[in-house]
């Protein structure tokens, strides 16, 4: 998978790409990261990149030029001409909230865009008429599209077959199960007089598994009981909610 990333920061990404999963699946062959100066591709001397709003107010907006002649360089294509079928996803606070959903959509794809908001934002007709998409990783204020970029290409590189050493995907992770995670315990059994639960020591395989699906289940519902509602629970799942909206469970 190819991801191009527009940015009027480049070097942002140096650390990222060059350390962790991101690099082994670089090398391994599973994925190319090209990240693009959006400044390259201004035209006027001073190569600048955004310019004061219409109608006046505080802040500064991405121009349009820089930005459409960046996707087209990128894609290939000349200018005005008719744009591929990739993805060119604008990254914003407007956008629709990342998930695990739309990693996995993104990850179907062998080339996807990305162009990091700046500033106040960009020219209103780099959103209608060049991005096919806009997502935003959440709602608190940050600087720049950036550390969005990152979150989404580390987000699907971990879903493509192969990169986690698992060759169906990364599937029994939490989110993809729809459940949080059970807790977790490594040695030493007892740390300062913190005991490990008296289960996970015992050996048995089929008492381990109960233990870790009600734990999971209790966590999800004290945390993010919202989960509950969108996955499929057993009927012993759902007599152990049961316990435990009795306050029965132990
Ligand atoms: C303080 C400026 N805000 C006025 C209400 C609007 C605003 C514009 C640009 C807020 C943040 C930004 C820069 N952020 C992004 O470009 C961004 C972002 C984010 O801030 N939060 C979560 N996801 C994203 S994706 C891109």
């Amino acid at each position: 998978m190819r991801f191009d990333i527009l940015t009027v920061f480049p070097n942002l990404f140096s650390s990222i790409f060059e350390e962790s999963i991101l690099k082994r699946a670089i090398e391994m062959g599973y994925l190319e990261v090209h990240i693009h100066n959006i400044r390259d591709y201004a035209t006027d001397k001073h190569h600048i990149t955004d310019d004061y709003p219409y109608g006046g107010g505080g802040g500064m907006v991405m121009k349009p030029e820089p930005l459409f002649r960046a996707v087209e360089g990128v894609l290939g294509v000349r200018e005005g001409g008719a744009l591929p079928p990739v993805p060119i996803i604008l990254l914003c606070p407007q956008g629709r909230t990342f998930t695990q959903a739309i990693a996995k959509e993104l990850s179907g794809y062998p080339r996807v865009l990305l162009i990091c908001g700046r500033y106040e934002g960009v020219d209103e007709r780099v959103r209608v008429h060049l991005a096919t998409d806009e997502i935003s990783i959440g709602d608190y204020v940050l600087s720049g599209g950036e550390l969005p970029a990152m979150v989404v290409v580390e987000a699907v590189v971990r879903l493509l077959p192969g990169v986690l050493g698992d060759p169906l995907g990364a599937r029994q992770d939490s989110f993809a199960m729809g459940l949080l995670e059970y807790p977790h315990y490594t040695r030493p059994a007892v740390y300062r007089g913190y005991a490990v639960p008296e289960v996970l020591l015992s050996g048995n395989h089929a008492e381990i598994a109960r233990w870790r699906r009600r734990e999971a289940l209790r966590r999800t519902w004290q945390r993010r009981p919202d989960l509950l509602a969108r996955i499929e629970l057993s009927e012993e799942d759902r007599l152990f909610l049961r316990e435990l909206e009795e306050k029965k469970a132990p």
